[in-house]
């Protein structure tokens, strides 16, 4: 299930004659099936904003795909999916830009709703360390462990983490891909990380920027969970997402948002840094003349 930021899909060819759409962008497919996270069923919290990357669509975000992203521009500012019922496993891919100028915030929890023992309380976390400029998971008791090396996930950049978390084995394995590298810039396959109950596991979702200090912000976009099976990462600098390639017609998408004709509907920030200039355009003619710019 994708829980993107955005739904008015119909009202983009209208806006078109505005120029840049200003298709709304809202919270509300979250807070699906949700039972316990904090307040209760709200999906949204603490003022998470969605929003386009042009200050339309209802606020101001940056986005990694389609016209809308999700803001946290302080800490407790989050989205909320009740998704999952007491998993064996859960998989999960979401996306991060790095706009923290310090800390470390929460960006992504795995909860156990009610009941007892431990209502609400966390399977794992990832958290983003500005210090170090690496990705660190938190188990239910605490124990911070890094992901990869330091340096593994420059600030200002969009990160993709890939989550799989397995009950019975007690493990979590993650990668974390971004910043415009082709492969994993980071990746860990982790143990101790068991939740309390014999049947318990998650219950809901959070993502944003759910707890920890820190200063800037965090953008957050396509969130995805699983059961079973990996879920591929999108296809960077496929900017018009009618297609599973990358060609001239991308390069059209890319140029449309940076002249403010149209935004791109699929992933024009070709080399993951937040923006989309001219810099995008260099980035996916290389991938176009590579030997495979397939997705
Ligand atoms: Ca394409
Ligand atoms: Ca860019």
């Amino acid at each position: 299930m994708i829980r993107k930021s955005r739904i008015a899909y119909a009202l983009a060819g209208l806006a078109l004659f505005a120029g840049m759409q200003a298709e709304a962008c809202t919270t509300s497919q979250w807070g699906v099936g949700l039972t316990g996270g904090a307040g209760g069923a709200q999906a949204a919290i603490g003022g998470v904003v969605a929003g386009q990357p042009n200050g339309l669509g209802g606020g101001t975000a940056t986005r990694y795909s389609g016209l809308c992203g999700l803001r946290a521009s302080g800490l407790g500012q989050y989205v909320q999916d009740g998704t999952p019922t007491a998993e064996g496993t859960y998989i999960a891919r979401f996306y991060v830009y790095t706009g923290v100028t310090s800390g470390t915030p929460v960006v992504f929890s795995s909860m156990e709703g009610a009941p007892a023992p431990d209502p609400n309380q966390r399977v794992y976390s990832v958290q983003y360390n500005r210090a170090n400029q690496q990705f660190e998971a938190v188990n239910q008791a605490g124990t911070v462990t890094a992901i990869g090396a330091a340096s593994s996930a420059l600030a200002n950049k969009w990160f993709h983490v890939h989550l799989t978390w397995d009950r019975t084995a007690g493990s979590l394995d993650v990668s974390v891909q971004g910043a415009g590298s082709s492969t994993p810039n980071a990746t860990a396959s982790l143990s101790g990380f068991t939740s309390s109950g014999g049947a318990a596991g998650p219950d809901f979702a959070q993502l944003g920027w759910i707890s920890g200090a820190a200063a800037g912000r965090i953008d957050v976009d396509a969130f995805e969970s699983r059961r079973s099976t990996a879920i591929p990462p999108l296809c960077r600098g496929n900017a018009n997402a009618s297609d599973e390639t990358r060609n001239i017609l991308d390069a059209i998408a890319v140029f449309n948002e940076i002249n403010a004709v149209s935004l791109a509907t699929g992933q024009p920030d070709t080399n993951e840094d937040g923006a989309v200039n001219i810099l995008d355009a260099i980035a996916l003619f290389t991938i176009i003349n590579s030997a495979s710019p397939g997705c």
